[in-house]
């Protein structure tokens, strides 16, 4: 496979003169990575209210070299966002990413299946040294406007491609409807609120989420 050589090099903020220092970094160029959403949202392990159709939306994965290319925690949901986040719908986003794309600062994106509370989902996905991020979204359906995530996952750790990754989904409310069960009417927040983590029942307990309702775990191939 192809290497590249980095050169990064280093001033020290101590140093007067104009010594640097040379590090030579050298790994594959691209990698390939296997992502799989590991669902485990039921009656079980989060019974407040559990609805009778629980599922996630089809997941959306991007590998990136922008923090928070999807969303941001603490700043407001994008339109393919709130889109992703009130009806699962992935059309908008995916035409969010396709600009991030052609400005590079996105990779490419894939998009997944609709999966059970407790479903399995994978694909696979590209990265590259320029593009060593990844990030995802999959709506908690039915809900008014949460969804799971992870955010800015980096792939390339202590100069390696990592081997594999495991982390439990957060869970978000992209402050866009105010409603506070799964199966609550819709009732648009206006104006929008910020991103934020959700804590609350009917998923929370007051202060976090626990269990968290699944795991995605990302293997290098
Ligand atoms: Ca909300």
């Amino acid at each position: 496979m192809k290497k590249i050589i980095v050169l990064l090099f280093i001033l020290t903020i101590f140093s007067c003169d104009s010594d640097d220092n040379e590090v030579i970094i050298n790994i594959d160029d691209t990698a390939v990575y296997k992502v799989v959403f590991d669902a485990n949202w039921t009656a079980q392990t989060h019974p407040t209210n559990y609805p009778s159709n629980a599922h996630f939306s089809w997941m959306v994965g991007v590998t990136h070299n922008e923090q928070n290319i999807l969303f941001a925690k603490g700043l407001l949901a994008s339109a393919g966002i709130e889109s992703m986040a009130e009806t699962g719908a992935t059309a908008i986003l995916a035409s969010e990413i396709d600009v991030k794309i052609v400005s590079n600062k996105a990779l490419e994106y894939k998009i997944g299946s609709i999966i059970d509370g407790d479903g399995i989902d994978e694909f696979t996905i590209n990265a590259s040294v320029d593009y060593p991020l990844f990030s995802w979204v999959s709506m908690i359906a039915p809900s008014p406007d949460w969804f799971v995530a992870n955010s800015n996952v980096s792939l390339i750790i202590d100069d390696e491609w990592v081997d594999q990754i495991e982390l439990e989904v957060a869970l978000f409310d992209a402050g866009t409807d105010s409603g506070i069960d799964f199966t609550s009417p819709d009732n648009d927040t206006s104006p929008k609120e910020p991103v934020f983590l959700i804590a609350e029942p009917p998923l929370g307990n007051g202060l976090t989420v626990s269990p968290s309702v699944g795991r995605i775990i990302i293997t290098k191939q």
